[in-house]
């Protein structure tokens, strides 16, 4: 069986809950902070990042976008077939969420990486808060727009949405200024299937 290699509070979650969604014959091992860092899970990604699926043969998939068009293409229900024209606009969204949004958090998690003094590291943190609001503001009209799932119906571009509105909490913005996904994150919150995730990933619903 594939291992799906996680940490808690990060971006893994979403092909955790998407390999909950599909009951997919996946083990989810959850890595200690740190742990990421070392050598053992190191030989497995090289980048020292989460997600990583690890599959039985030792090959190594990374990327979240592409954990989780792997997930759908090999156990996708109808509910998740890809050759449709939600399956092409799922990954439009997971490229724009993995590659903008996420992206633009990058100043928030490791600000070190782009400034040195204070208030240049002050500056660069206010830059990426506005366009994260920018892309919240965008993410929030889409889904007011397409109804209970970012896509109108359920897709793999729901549990990474679901990432983003928990991440919104350790910035200075809030959730309460974007309706939309308040909302969604209380009804992914209710479904057993994100909470079963949640917990395999020591973690809980806000
Ligand atoms: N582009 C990668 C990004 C992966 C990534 O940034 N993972 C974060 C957690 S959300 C991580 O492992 N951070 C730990 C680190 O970089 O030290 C993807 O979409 O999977």
């Amino acid at each position: 069986m594939p291992t799906l290699y996680t940490m808690p509070g990060t971006c893994s979650l979403a092909p955790n809950i998407a390999v909950a969604w599909l009951d997919a014959p996946v083990t989810v091992e959850n890595l200690a902070y740190g742990d990421h860092k070392k050598d053992a899970y190191l030989a497995i990604n090289p980048k020292g990042q989460v997600p990583a699926l690890r599959f039985e043969d030792g090959d190594v998939l990374t990327e979240a976008a592409a954990i989780l068009a792997w997930l759908g293409a090999t156990h996708g229900t109808a509910d998740f077939a890809r050759d449709t024209v939600l399956g092409r606009k799922e990954a439009e969204a997971l490229s724009y969420m993995t590659s903008e949004v996420h992206a633009d958090y990058a100043p928030h998690f490791a600000v070190q990486a782009y400034a040195d003094s204070e208030s240049a590291q002050a500056e660069v943190k206010r830059h990426a808060y506005e366009m994260l609001n920018n892309h919240y503001r965008r993410l929030d009209d889409t889904l007011g727009a397409a109804g209970d799932f970012y896509l109108g119906e359920r897709s793999f571009a729901d549990p990474y949405l679901y990432v983003l509105t928990r991440w919104i909490d350790q910035t200075p913005l809030s959730l309460d200024d974007f309706p939309a996904l308040a909302a969604f994150r209380k009804r992914m919150q209710a479904d057993p299937a994100v909470q079963q995730a949640l917990a395999r990933q020591n973690m809980e619903p806000l």
